[in-house]
């Protein structure tokens, strides 16, 4: 047997190997709108820089989860193991028969020019990440500079960021320009109530700036007090998505059927299920398919 290009950090774990069939049918065209490949390292390495090494996901996989789970199209962020090597996700979305699209993460060297090869391999945003176990951010000025400049490519923003930096982050999250998504409801401390302080400055941020979504994606990472109402309260402005293959989790591993069948509790009516899954994911990734 040969030995693998890299091993994955002791502790971590696999996706689940054979998640369940959800009983909840999602609507046509839905779409996982967070979702991630891994290598496989061999052919696309993790990056020098990374603070973790996972385990091999690979497009094929994720394809057949997507087809699993009844969904029609991912979206691929790119993850921090990556850096800002997007040749696994521009591979992916490559070999996705336009069923993928992608967030990617770049330097503040890559040229204009660059930047619309991504955009014409089907990246349609960039990530930022402000999560120190996972990354060295990078300067406030670095990243402004870089949203300026995806403006007129019509892409947005992908920002990954946990609450309690929220308080000196929000300010400057409200001067950047254009869409802006917060991956996972911006981790809210899932030991404090959801009515509290911590996660209602994410709600008011929300509120204040129209131009700011939600992914309301990890009930795996984020339950214990209950699903936030934020689908019903911005209806126009939510994603959703698996996260698989759940990088990072150490004690427990979700089952992707269970994680779609949690879809009706945080997004109750089917018109809701309908703006989560379809009508709000093709606009902001598919919109040349959308009126
Ligand atoms: C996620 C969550 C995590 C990691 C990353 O890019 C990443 O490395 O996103 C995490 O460890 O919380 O979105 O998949």
């Amino acid at each position: 047997m040969s030995t693998p290009a890299f091993q994955m950090d002791e502790g971590w774990l696999e996706f689940h190997p054979s998640p369940a069939k959800p009983g909840f049918k999602v609507p046509a065209g839905a779409v996982d709108a967070h979702c991630h490949v891994f290598g496989p390292g061999d052919t696309f390495p993790y990056a020098p820089t990374r603070k973790y090494t996972p385990c091999d996901a690979s497009k094929k996989q994720l394809f057949a989860l997507r087809d699993h789970l009844g969904f029609e199209r991912n979206v691929i962020v790119q993850a921090t193991c990556h850096g800002a090597d997007n040749r696994a996700l521009v591979d992916a979305i490559a070999h996705s028969a336009g069923k993928a699209r992608g967030v990617a993460t770049v330097s503040r060297d890559i040229s204009d020019a660059a930047l619309r090869q991504l955009d014409t391999d089907g990246v349609r945003g960039i990530r930022f990440s402000f999560v120190k176990r996972l990354v060295d951010v990078p300067p406030h000025d670095t990243l402004a500079g870089l949203a300026e400049r995806i403006q007129p490519l019509g892409w947005h923003l992908v920002i990954y960021v946990e609450s309690r930096d929220l308080p000196e982050l929000g300010e400057f999250f409200s001067t950047l320009p254009g869409t802006i998504v917060f991956d996972h409801m911006a981790r809210p401390d899932v030991t404090q109530d959801i009515n509290g302080q911590a996660f209602q400055l994410f709600v008011q941020l929300l509120h204040h700036n129209e131009n700011m979504w939600a992914k309301v994606s990890c009930p795996d990472r984020l339950s214990q007090s209950g699903p936030p109402r934020i689908v019903e309260t911005f209806p126009d402005r939510v994603l959703w998505g698996t996260d698989w293959p759940h990088p990072n989790l150490k004690s427990h591993m979700p089952d992707d059927g269970e994680l779609v069948d949690y879809i009706p509790k945080i997004a109750v009516t089917e018109a809701l299920q309908k703006k989560l899954l379809v009508d709000n994911p093709m606009r902001l990734y598919w919109p040349e398919e959308t009126g």
